[in-house]
C-alpha cells in the first residue's frame, strides 16, 4: 500500500474512533439507503434487509405492546406508535420533560409483561436539573394514544454539566425486578464508588424501590440499588431466553468496548483496568486485569461504538437460535454465538451498510428489528 493512503486510512480510522465515534448523534447520511445492501447470507440463512417505517429523529429504543404494535422512543422526547403490519406511527401523547443533548434525551422503552391488565411502560431518560442533568426511570399508563400518571421511578444521584454517558437502558427480570444501567458521565472515578450512582447497573423493584437484598442494601454509605460496579457507558442490556442471565454491553474509551455477563455485586472494572487504547495506540497504562474484577465475555479493540443488544429465540431465524446481536454505531449489526454464557463465535453482518444502529429487538412475529439514528425501523426477513 502506499504510504499517503496506508497515513490516510490511519487518519480516518484514527478519526473515527475519536469522540464522535463514542456516543454522539449524527444526521442521516444521504448516501444511507443507497449502500444498504438488500439481500445478505448468515448461518445458512438467505435473508432481507426490509423497511418498515422511516421517521425524522434517532430512533433510540424499541419495544412491542402486541402482536402487530411498536412502542419506540425518539431522541428528542417522543414516544411513538408503530403498526406493524402497514407501517403508520401514530404519536404518543404525554410524557416526561425530557432534556435533549446531542448524545441523548429520551432513552429506553420498556412494556410492562402484564401490560394487557396495568397499561405500564417504563422509559429511561435524562432529567433536567437546572444546568445540570441527570439519568432517570419513569413509569407511566399507556392507554390508546395517551400516556397519563407518568412518575419518576428512579433519579440518579449524580447529576452533572458534563452531558454525556448516562447509560441507558431497562431490562425486567422473570421476577419482575428492573435493571437499569448508568453511565459514569465522564466522572470515571464514580464507577467505582459505592457511594454514586454513576457506572453502574442498579436493581430496583417494579415500583422503584431497592429490593433488600440487593449486594450492597446493608453497606453503610452505598447506594442500595447498585447490582453491579465499574461501568463506564453501558448502552445495551438484555437477559438470556434460556439461562436467565444479564448481559450488557458497554463503550470503552478508545477501543475496549465490551459484552459482559453480568454478576450479583461484580465489579467490571472501569476507570482501573480497560482494554481500551491511548488515542495513537497501546494500551492504557492501567493495564487490562486485575484480582476481584471481572473480564468482558468479549471486547473489540478497535472499537464498534456500541449501542442496543438482543437475543434471537431463533423461531425464525433457526440459524440464529440463541445468539446475541450487537447494535452498534459502526457495524452496523453483530452476531455472537453463545454457549454456556460464554461468546464462542463473532459475525459481522450488513458490513457495508452505512448506517449508525442505535437498537435491534425481537418482535412478537420472531423477526428481528433495527432502529438507526437516520430515523429508519427496519426488520431482517428470512427467504424461503
Ligand atoms: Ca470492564
Amino acid at each position: 500500500m502506499a504510504p499517503f493512503l496506508f497515513l490516510m486510512l490511519l487518519c480516518l480510522s484514527a478519526c473515527s474512533t475519536g469522540a464522535q465515534a463514542q456516543d454522539a448523534v449524527s444526521g442521516a447520511s444521504p448516501q444511507a439507503s443507497a449502500s444498504r445492501p438488500a439481500l445478505f447470507a448468515s448461518a445458512g440463512m438467505r435473508l432481507r434487509l426490509e423497511d418498515v417505517a422511516r421517521t425524522d429523529d434517532v430512533v433510540w429504543a424499541m419495544d412491542f405492546l402486541s402482536a402487530d404494535t411498536m412502542i419506540f422512543t425518539e431522541r428528542r422526547g417522543r414516544f411513538r406508535l408503530l403498526d406493524l403490519g402497514s407501517g403508520k406511527i401514530t404519536p404518543i401523547a404525554g410524557g416526561p420533560a425530557v432534556a435533549t443533548h446531542t448524545s441523548g434525551g429520551l432513552f429506553d422503552v420498556l412494556v410492562d409483561p402484564d401490560f394487557a391488565v396495568n397499561g405500564y411502560i417504563y422509559y429511561s431518560y435524562i432529567k433536567p436539573a437546572g444546568e445540570r442533568s441527570v439519568t432517570a426511570l419513569g413509569r407511566g399508563r399507556l392507554r390508546d394514544t395517551q400516556l397519563t400518571g407518568t412518575r419518576d421511578l428512579f433519579v440518579a444521584n449524580n447529576a452533572s454539566t458534563d452531558h454525556a454517558h448516562w447509560g441507558s437502558r431497562i431490562a425486567m427480570d422473570a421476577q419482575r425486578f428492573l435493571y437499569v444501567t448508568s453511565g459514569d458521565r465522564h466522572a470515571a472515578a464514580d464507577a467505582q464508588s459505592l457511594s454514586s450512582h454513576g457506572g453502574k447497573i442498579l436493581r430496583l423493584r417494579a415500583d422503584g424501590r431497592a429490593p433488600r437484598d440487593n449486594p450492597f442494601a446493608r453497606t453503610s454509605g452505598a447506594a442500595a440499588e447498585i447490582w453491579s460496579l465499574g461501568h463506564r457507558n453501558p448502552q445495551g442490556l438484555a437477559i438470556h431466553p434460556s439461562t436467565g442471565q444479564l448481559y450488557e454491553q458497554e463503550h470503552g474509551p478508545t477501543g475496549g468496548d465490551e459484552i459482559n455477563l453480568v454478576r450479583r455485586g461484580a465489579n467490571y472494572g472501569w476507570p482501573v483496568i480497560t482494554w481500551g487504547e491511548n488515542i495513537g495506540g497501546g494500551l492504557m497504562p492501567q493495564g487490562t486485569a486485575r484480582s476481584g474484577m471481572e473480564q468482558p465475555l468479549k471486547y473489540w479493540v478497535p472499537g464498534t461504538a456500541p449501542t442496543g443488544i438482543a437475543f434471537c429465540s431463533g423461531q425464525r431465524y433457526p440459524g440464529w437460535r440463541d445468539s446475541l446481536f450487537s447494535a452498534t454505531l459502526r457495524g452496523p449489526l453483530h452476531r455472537l454465538t453463545i454457549d454456556n454464557d460464554r461468546v464462542i463465535g463473532e459475525e459481522i453482518l450488513l458490513e457495508n451498510w452505512q448506517e449508525r444502529v442505535r437498537d435491534v429487538a425481537e418482535g412478537p412475529d420472531g423477526l428481528l428489528y433495527l432502529a438507526t439514528e437516520s430515523g429508519r425501523i427496519m426488520r431482517i426477513v428470512p427467504l424461503e
